[in-house]
C-alpha cells in the first residue's frame, strides 16, 4: 500500500506509528500540493493526510475507521483491546487525542516565533514546492491560514489562552504517570491510546523546537516513549499483549477531560449541527471557547462511539459508568444521525464524484473545509 503523508503532520505521524508496529508494509509518498490534487483529492474528496491506496488501487480515509478497518484485515497482534470495556474506554481517549488534543498542538507549534518561522520554511519546501509562488511566501501563506483556522477560528482568545497553552503540560504530567509503572500507557504493548497520543506528541510536541524543550525538562519519560513507540515492533514484543483496565491513576486527568470537556463539546457540536448552525460557543475549563467551527466529522465521532457505547452489555456499561462516575456521566443523544457511516465506509467507493476545475483551485488555496466535506459535481 502506498501511505500519503507529510513528515509534519499530526495524523501521518499517527498513523505510521500503528503501520511500523504492526509491520505492515507501505511505501511513503510524500503528499505536494500536486500530488494532493491530482491522486487524493479524485479518490477521497480530501486534501488532507494521510490517506492510504492499497496495492489493488483502493483507497482509505481518515485515521480511526482506517485503523478500525486494517486491524480486521492484520488482527495480531491487536492495538484495540478485546474485553468490550477496555476497547470502549481506548476508542474514546483515541477520539479525544484526535479531536480535543488539536487545538493546543496547534497553539504550540504556531504561536511561538521560533517554532512558527520553522514550520512555515517546512512546510513551503516539503508540502508546496510545486506552489506557484516561492517556498517562503507559500509556507507564510499556509501557515496563517492554520492560525486562522485552527486556533482564532477554533476559541484562542484572551481568555481560553492559558488554559490551551496549559493543556500540553496537563497531558504530560498524567502520561509521565502512567510510564513510571509500564512502557506503554496500557501496559506491556502499544495500544489504541499510544497510536492516538502519538498525534499530537510525535510530530508536534516532541519535534517541534518550544514544546520539543518542554518535554525534554518536564517529562523525559514520555521523550522516551516517543521514542519506544517509534520502534515498536509486534514481532520483537511477542504476541500477548496485557491490557490494564483504565484504573491507574494517570487516567484520571484524560477521564475527568473527556467527561466533563470533550464529551459535552461533541454533544455541543452535534445539536448544533442538527439545528443547521455553523458555530457554537463552549464553557470548558471555567472559559468559554466562542464561536467554534461546527464540524461534521465530529458527529460522525460521536455517532460512532455512542452506538459502541449503547451496545455495550448492561454490564459492561456500568463498568464504564464506574470508571467515570467520580466525573460524571456520558449523555447520549437520541436520533443522532451525522450522515457520514457510509462516506466512511472503506474502502472508499470507487466512483466518487469529480470536483470541479474551480473548486479544485479553491481547494488548492484554503483547503479542505474544515466543517463539511468536500461536495463535488454531480
Ligand atoms: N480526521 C483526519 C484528520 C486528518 C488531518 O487533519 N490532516 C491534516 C494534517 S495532520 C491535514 O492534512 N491538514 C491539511 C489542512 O489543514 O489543509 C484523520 O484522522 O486522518
Amino acid at each position: 500500500m502506498t501511505v500519503y503523508l507529510a513528515d509534519m503532520s499530526y495524523f501521518s505521524g499517527k498513523m505510521e506509528a500503528y503501520l511500523r508496529y504492526k509491520e505492515i508494509p507501505y511505501e511513503r509518498r510524500l503528499a505536494t500540493s500536486r500530488t494532493m490534487l491530482e491522486e487524493v483529492l479524485p479518490a477521497t474528496g480530501l486534501m488532507k493526510v494521510p490517506v492510504i491506496r492499497l496495492a489493488d488501487g483502493q483507497w482509505l480515509k481518515d485515521t480511526t475507521p482506517m485503523i478500525e478497518w486494517l486491524e480486521a484485515q492484520y488482527p495480531n497482534p491487536p492495538v484495540v483491546p478485546i474485553d468490550p470495556v477496555r476497547r470502549f474506554m481506548s476508542k474514546l481517549v483515541e477520539d479525544y487525542a484526535d479531536e480535543w488534543c488539536w487545538r493546543a498542538a496547534l497553539y504550540w507549534r504556531w504561536v511561538p516565533a521560533a517554532t512558527r518561522r520553522l514550520l512555515m520554511r517546512r512546510i513551503g519546501e516539503e508540502v508546496l514546492p510545486d506552489f506557484p509562488a516561492p517556498s517562503w511566501l507559500s509556507g507564510w501563506y499556509y501557515g496563517r491560514r492554520q492560525i486562522s483556522t485552527y486556533l482564532k477560528g477554533d476559541g484562542l482568545s484572551k481568555e481560553t489562552e492559558p488554559v490551551i497553552k496549559q493543556h500540553y503540560l496537563d497531558l504530560l504530567d498524567a502520561m509521565s504517570m502512567l510510564l513510571e509503572d509500564q512502557p506503554f500507557l496500557l501496559g506491556s504493548h502499544p495500544s489504541l491510546v499510544d497510536i492516538g497520543l502519538f498525534g499530537p506528541m510525535f510530530r508536534h510536541y516532541a519535534q517541534d523546537p518550544a514544546p520539543s524543550f518542554v518535554m525534554e525538562q518536564r517529562a523525559p519519560a514520555v521523550y522516551a516513549w516517543v521514542g519506544r513507540v517509534w520502534n515498536a515492533r509486534a514481532s520483537r514484543l511477542g504476541s500477548e499483549p496485557a491490557f490494564t483496565d483504565f484504573s491507574h491513576p494517570g487516567w484520571r486527568y484524560f477521564l475527568k477531560d473527556i467527561v466533563q470537556s470533550y464529551w459535552p463539546f461533541l454533544l455541543a457540536t452535534a445539536r448544533a449541527w442538527a439545528d443547521g448552525e455553523a458555530r457554537v460557543d463552549h464553557e470548558a475549563h471555567g472559559v468559554t471557547y466562542r464561536r467554534l467551527k461546527v464540524v461534521h466529522y465530529r458527529v460522525f465521532c460521536l455517532e460512532v462511539l455512542q452506538r459502541e457505547y449503547l451496545s455495550l452489555s448492561p454490564d459492561d456499561r456500568d463498568a464504564v459508568n464506574g470508571l467515570l462516575s467520580p466525573y460524571g456521566r456520558l449523555e447520549t443523544l437520541e436520533g443522532l444521525e451525522s450522515g457520514l457511516l457510509e462516506d466512511h465506509d472503506l474502502p472508499l467507493r470507487p466512483e466518487r464524484p469529480q470536483p470541479s476545475r474551480l473548486q479544485r483551485m479553491k481547494l488548492a488555496l484554503v483547503g479542505t473545509p474544515w466543517d463539511m466535506p468536500v461536495k463535488p459535481q454531480h
